[in-house]
């Protein structure tokens, strides 16, 4: 139905708006989105997600978001009305940037190395996306001639990114819970900006993923407890980024090299394997630690040394105690017995007891029966109750 754009910001001057076929103005909106560094973007309208609410109403009792605290079923109500969040919203405008470059590989100069997933190697993408979905706000104001209600969302508890894409059209739900987009896969980051405007909505997409259960098959710990559903606890993702405590231990093992976040579901995805790939420069790594960081390097660094490193990208939300914890893990899976003076080193001296109590498992795991006299020496001098008890733990296991 051809109609016309419908501006109903609070002080938006009456008709200076030429008036322009509502199909011709989403076009253009979209082609200013491009334009702006949003590789790709669709519309839906900014109506309520009934069937979303009670998917994660049933989520949340099943313990799948177990250690998010802020995911509660108030929040999940919440986060299914976009109207909640601007009450004059007409269209939601879903926007994403592909990730997808080159990757610069492990280099192989025999460092025991870590795992940074790809999202995290470049910029941070909230800062991005955020400045990019204003821009874009600005040249739709200058397009149209008059101010426009808007609100901007970059992964947000407040409303349910992949939820609002798939309505949209944007891409399909992968069983790995991923939403992946034709051509890109899911390496793509997603954003939303509710626009008090009236666009073309565009339709859902049918595809799905038929009988392939790669992601399933490969998920290091099982965390795709079925399609569709991740138990986030289990997440290495969530162990490694989101998790301030200890890494439990029957997980640890898991952890493979992966040291801020995990790749595998989307690695092993067809679709996301064939995806074209988009050398946006901000994602590319500043330097190897930004993306196959040396395991000693990231149990020695100080604060600067981190802050330096990881500046402006996602990895500080994992702090330096929490990268050097995972590092920890890390080392126990993929080190060897040259390695024990190092973690000895690390077991007794690192100023973090939450790394001294992860090196002291990696210890056990790589040093075996070499490990239990180190072991035995700080169970007597360790300070801290908790790293005393993994350095107990340890020794048993150590055998
Ligand atoms: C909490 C969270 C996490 C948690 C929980 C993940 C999860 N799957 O629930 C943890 C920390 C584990 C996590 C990990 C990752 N995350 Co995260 N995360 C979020 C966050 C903040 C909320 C997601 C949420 O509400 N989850 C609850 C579940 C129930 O919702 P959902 O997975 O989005 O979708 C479900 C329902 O919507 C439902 N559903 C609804 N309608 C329909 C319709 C059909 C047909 C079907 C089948 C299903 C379905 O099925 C889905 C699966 O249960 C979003 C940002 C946001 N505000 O949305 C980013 C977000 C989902 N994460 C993102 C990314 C990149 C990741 C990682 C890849 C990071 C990494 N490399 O380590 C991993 C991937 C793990 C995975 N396989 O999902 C991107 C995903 C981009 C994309 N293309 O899909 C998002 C959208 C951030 C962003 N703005 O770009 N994440
Ligand atoms: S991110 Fe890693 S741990 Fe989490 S569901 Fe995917 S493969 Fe499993
Ligand atoms: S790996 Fe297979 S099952 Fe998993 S999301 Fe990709 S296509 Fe779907």
């Amino acid at each position: 139905m051809e109609s016309t754009a419908r501006i109903t910001a609070p002080n938006a001057p009456v008709q200076l708006v030429p008036v322009l076929p509502r199909t011709t103005l989403t076009a253009m909106v979209k082609r200013l989105a491009a334009e702006h560094g949003l590789t790709v973007s669709a519309v839906t309208t900014a109506e309520a997600f009934p069937e979303l609410e009670e998917r994660l109403l049933a989520h949340i009792s099943r313990g799948h978001v177990r250690g998010l605290d802020w995911f509660t079923p108030d929040r999940a109500r919440f986060s299914t009305t976009p109207r909640n969040l601007q009450p004059s919203a007409v269209s939601i405008l879903a926007v994403g940037i592909a990730y997808w470059s080159v990757d610069p590989g492990k280099p192989d100069d025999g460092v025991p190395r870590g795992r940074i997933a790809r999202y995290a190697w470049g910029v941070d993408y909230h800062d991005l996306l955020k400045q990019r979905i204003r821009a874009l706000h600005r040249a739709v104001e200058k397009l149209i001639g008059c101010p426009v209600e808007a609100r901007f969302l970059v992964d947000t508890a407040r409303i349910v990114d992949r939820a609002v894409a798939a309505r949209a059209g944007l891409g399909w739900y992968g069983k790995n819970a991923c939403l992946i987009i034709p051509g890109r896969g899911s390496w793509v980051l997603l954003g939303e900006l509710l626009l008090d405007l009236e666009l073309e909505p565009d339709a859902p997409l049918t595809k799905h993923c038929g009988r392939c259960s790669l992601c399933l098959d490969h998920c290091p710990t099982g965390a795709i407890v079925a399609p569709y559903t991740v138990d986030t606890p289990r997440c290495l993702s969530f162990q490694t980024i989101e998790q301030k405590g200890a890494i439990p231990r029957e997980l640890r093992p898991l952890l493979g090299d992966w040291v801020y976040g995990c790749d595998v579901c989307q690695e092993v995805c067809p679709y996301t394997k064939a995806a074209n790939p988009d050398p946006d420069p901000a994602f590319l790594p500043r330097s190897v630690e930004n993306a196959y960081p040396s395991l000693r390097w990231l149990l020695e660094m100080t604060q600067e040394e981190f802050s330096a490193t990881y500046r402006d990208t996602p990895v500080p939300r994992a702090k330096r105690r929490g990268l050097a914890r995972n590092a920890a893990v890390a080392f126990g899976n993929v080190g060897t017995c040259d390695d024990v003076p190092f973690l000895a080193d690390v077991v007794s001296n690192h100023d973090e007891p939450l790394v001294r109590g992860h090196a002291a498992w990696a210890l056990a795991r790589v040093g075996g029966a070499r490990a239990r006299r180190v072991l035995e020496v700080r169970r007597a001098f360790e300070a801290n109750d908790e790293a005393r008890e993994e350095v107990g733990v340890a020794l048993e296991e150590a055998g």
